[in-house]
């Protein structure tokens, strides 16, 4: 793993990292993709917590230098560790400003071209929040993503702004159910509820379907019978360093 960039503002050097974590086909459970999460790690070795240098990082504008740094640095890596087999994707998160930012198409041309990885095995997740202003802009560069052959997810869908009926007019191939649903399903009667609705709405529309914080043999149960398409997850695996996706692979296969 390499160190490429410093983030200043913290104590002494931080050395970006990217770990992935497996999202597997919920019937076969094969690896289906694996999510892209950022690290940071200080030079004396402690991880700093991601969420909150996300939040900086999105905050003071900086994301979309490290987000660009991400997409480069995970398409890079997982084309160099031979991850992406025949039927193998990488989910990749971008934020609000960095998805509204005039130079994400470069930025992403620039990753496909550097690592030769295609289009059509990217999918990017996105937050219900990007759709709050309706701009012409973002759905521009979501159908962008999608004439170029990759996918758009809506990330943490549950948790926001979300409306059924706007889903249906977005340039979006599926939804990832928050974790926090996920995580209640079993002995709560109203997350279930939630998850049964959410998965009979997205199965209407059209749209592919992703459980996240999957940490239980029941709650994999429960996703299969209601044909969840995708699961993520503790049960599975946290996310891990590029280098152990091939013991992914040789498990899935
Ligand atoms: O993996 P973990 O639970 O630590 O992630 C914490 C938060 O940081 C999550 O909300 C996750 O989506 C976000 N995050 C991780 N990596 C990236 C990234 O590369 N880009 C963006 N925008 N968010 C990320
Ligand atoms: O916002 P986003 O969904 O990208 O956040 C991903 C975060 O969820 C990461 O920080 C990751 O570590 C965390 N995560 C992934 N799987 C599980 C899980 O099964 N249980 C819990 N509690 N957290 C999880
Ligand atoms: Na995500
Ligand atoms: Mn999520």
């Amino acid at each position: 793993l390499r160190l490429t960039s410093l983030l200043t503002g913290t104590a002494g050097k931080t050395e970006f990292l990217v770990h992935y974590q497996p999202i597997l086909e919920a019937n076969s459970e094969k690896l289906y993709s694996c999510e892209a999460l950022m690290r940071f790690r200080t030079t004396a070795g402690d991880y700093l917590h991601t969420g909150r240098m996300i939040e900086a990082a999105e905050a003071s504008g900086m994301i979309i230098d490290v987000g660009a740094w991400m997409i480069k640095a995970a398409l890079s890596e997982y084309m160099s560790l031979g991850a992406l087999g025949p039927d193998i994707n990488l989910n990749l998160n971008l934020s609000p400003k960095q998805a509204q930012s005039t130079r994400i198409y470069r930025d992403i041309q620039k990753a496909l071209d550097i690592s030769g990885m295609p289009m059509d095995r990217l999918v990017f997740e996105v937050t219900e929040g990007l759709f709050l202003n309706n701009d012409r802009e973002t759905i521009a560069f979501l159908e962008w993503i999608q004439q170029q052959g990759g996918r758009v997810v809506i990330d943490d869908f549950g948790t926001g702004y979300s409306s059924f009926s706007y889903l249906r007019k977005l340039p979006v191939d599926g939804i990832k159910i928050d974790r926090a649903f996920i995580m209640h399903m079993d002995e709560d009667e109203d997350a279930l509820a939630v998850v049964k609705s959410i998965l009979a709405v997205a199965k209407a529309l059209g749209l592919t379907v992703t459980a996240e914080g999957v940490e239980t043999i029941e709650q994999r149960n429960i996703l299969r019978d209601l044909e969840c398409d995708y699961l993520q997850g503790f049960l599975y695996s946290k996310a891990v360093p590029g280098g152990e996706i091939p013991k992914f692979m040789a498990q899935s296969s």
